[in-house]
């Protein structure tokens, strides 16, 4: 848990000044949730995954006498299955609805539900409260988000949610070029679904940024590739990390999703352009596509190897309630069960056309082995020698630390251990990003490797 959501941040900046607001998120291992003095009002951001939690947390504390109200993507999907576990429903943006919330709470006229929409002027929310964040349990306290939504829908994205109405809406580039300049962190993580959905956009706000001299990863999808000067100001604006959602190497399964992406065969080229301008891959894949068979495992753990992308994250293929995959499935009969606990991308919950679920599930549990072997993390090193030491120390505490992790987090210690690492990189960055200004042609200077995601 490296990074925080901004769920509850965001709308935590619309509490009035006479409300106490706290914190807390379970992922960061801090005991029991807080209940001294009892909360009067308990705000919960449901996921699917969490959602019999949140239930349970729920009842806890209505049994107390406080009022609890969900909000989240569950909660949009499905209100009806909620509705009995809280006081009240927020559907859509809390930045809208938790003052209303707060001032029916105390006028004691509040509504079972609240809806708003994600269509409303972006640049006037006011930023996240960072400040209710326990600093030391994250790498960085400064997650960012410059927009909501992206130019896709496919098919198996929350994006896609019935009743989710979410246009492609933009910060202004210098609102977040201050947050981040405000926030004492050297390193951001934009939780963006789609950072790149506007290259112009992304272009202003590289320039925004650029001056701050800080850096920062964010997920685009690969047409961001498309233009390569944007893919150099984005170097330059101290870029040193994407998440691309690759999703498949078949074409086939791309359109089944109704993914509009570049053909699978040039996703390699796209990833030397994104190295050569100092930005590290990790890309993201679907396991399970109806055209995926039982070679799909190691053809992908080899493109990855072949490409030496720094990190990769799988995903077996989930239908989230709501979503035409979801509604796909329900009508093949092929829904396997709706425990939504399982529903957290390691587990089958649906029948695959080509191999069994078992199958599946045990190719998911193979190829990330493999990409966390020592083979696999030396068969990635960057080809620049200077690059490869801090690598294989990322590559290490990353994936092969399990119990550090643990303790790290569970002590608050994550930020202390890791700022020193994140400070070097942006240094090394900055030197990085001298040659990047000189340069004229790609392929010319040595790559970087980063203390980020
Ligand atoms: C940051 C993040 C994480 C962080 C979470 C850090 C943390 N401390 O919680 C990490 C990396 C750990 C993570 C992990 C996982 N994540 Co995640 N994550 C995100 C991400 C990128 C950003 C969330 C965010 O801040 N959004 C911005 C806020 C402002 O939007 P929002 O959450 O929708 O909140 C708004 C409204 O919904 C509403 N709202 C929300 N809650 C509440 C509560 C109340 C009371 C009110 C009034 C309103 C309200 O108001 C907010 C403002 O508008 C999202 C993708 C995304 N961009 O949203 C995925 C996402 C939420 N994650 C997802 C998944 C699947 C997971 C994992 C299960 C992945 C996995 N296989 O392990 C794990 C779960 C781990 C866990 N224990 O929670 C999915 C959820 C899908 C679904 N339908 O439920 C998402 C949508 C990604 C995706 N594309 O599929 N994640
Ligand atoms: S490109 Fe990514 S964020 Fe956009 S709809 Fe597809 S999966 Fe969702």
């Amino acid at each position: 848990m490296l990074t925080p959501s901004l769920a509850l941040t965001s709308f935590a900046a619309t509490t009035p000044e006479h409300w106490e607001v706290r914190y807390w998120d379970e992922n960061l291992l801090m005991g029991a949730p807080p209940a001294d003095p009892v909360p009067e009002v308990v705000g919960i951001s449901v996921h699917l995954t969490f959602s019999k939690r949140a239930y349970e947390l729920a009842r806890w504390y209505r049994q107390m006498g406080s009022k609890v109200i969900f909000g989240g993507l569950h909660v949009l999907s499905c209100p009806e299955e909620c509705a009995p576990h809280a006081d009240a429903l927020a559907l859509g943006d809390g930045v809208q609805l938790w003052p209303r919330i707060l001032s029916d709470v105390e006028a004691g006229t509040l509504q079972p539900r609240y809806a708003a929409t994600y269509e409303n002027d972006y640049r006037q929310d006011p930023a996240p409260r960072r400040s209710i964040l326990p600093r030391g349990h994250f790498l960085t306290t400064t997650s960012l988000i410059a927009t909501r939504g992206c130019h896709n829908r496919c098919g198996f994205c929350y994006l896609a949610t019935d009743g989710l109405r979410m246009p492609y809406r933009m910060r202004g580039p210098e609102q977040i070029a201050r947050e981040f300049a405000d926030n004492d962190e050297p390193y951001a993580v934009f939780i963006d679904n789609n950072l790149g959905s506007r290259p112009d956009y992304l272009r202003a706000l590289c320039q925004a940024l650029r001056p701050i001299e800080k850096i920062w990863s964010a997920a685009v999808s690969i047409d961001v590739t498309d233009d390569p000067s944007l893919v150099r100001e984005m170097g330059l604006a101290g870029c040193t990390g994407v998440f691309v959602g690759f999703e498949s190497l078949t074409d086939a399964n791309l359109s089944d999703a109704r993914k509009k992406t570049p053909k699978a065969a040039d996703y390699a080229r796209r990833v030397r352009l994104l190295h050569d301008n100092g930005i590290q891959v990790n890309g993201s894949f679907v396991l399970g596509f109806d055209h995926d068979d039982r070679d799909v495992f190691a053809r992908t753990a080899a493109w990855v190897e072949e490409n030496r992308l720094e990190c990769s994250t799988f995903h077996i293929m989930t239908p989230y309630p709501g979503t035409p995959l979801f509604r796909q499935m329900e009508a093949e009969g092929r829904l396997l069960h709706k425990d939504w606990t399982l529903y957290d991308t390691a587990h089958a919950v649906f029948r695959p056309k080509h191999m069994t679920a078992e199958e599946l599930e045990a190719g998911y549990e193979w190829i990330y082995r493999r990409l966390f072997s020592h083979a696999s993390i030396w068969a990635r090193r960057p080809e620049d020698w200077r690059a490869v030491a801090p690598y294989l120390g990322m590559s290490y505490l990353y994936k092969r630390s399990n119990r550090l992790w643990h303790f790290l987090i569970r002590h608050g210690l994550v930020h202390t251990v890791w700022r020193p690492l994140v400070e070097l990189t942006r240094l090394r960055h900055l030197r990085f990003r001298r040659e990047l200004e000189q340069r004229a042609d790609v392929g010319q200077v040595g790559s970087l490797f980063s203390a980020g995601v």
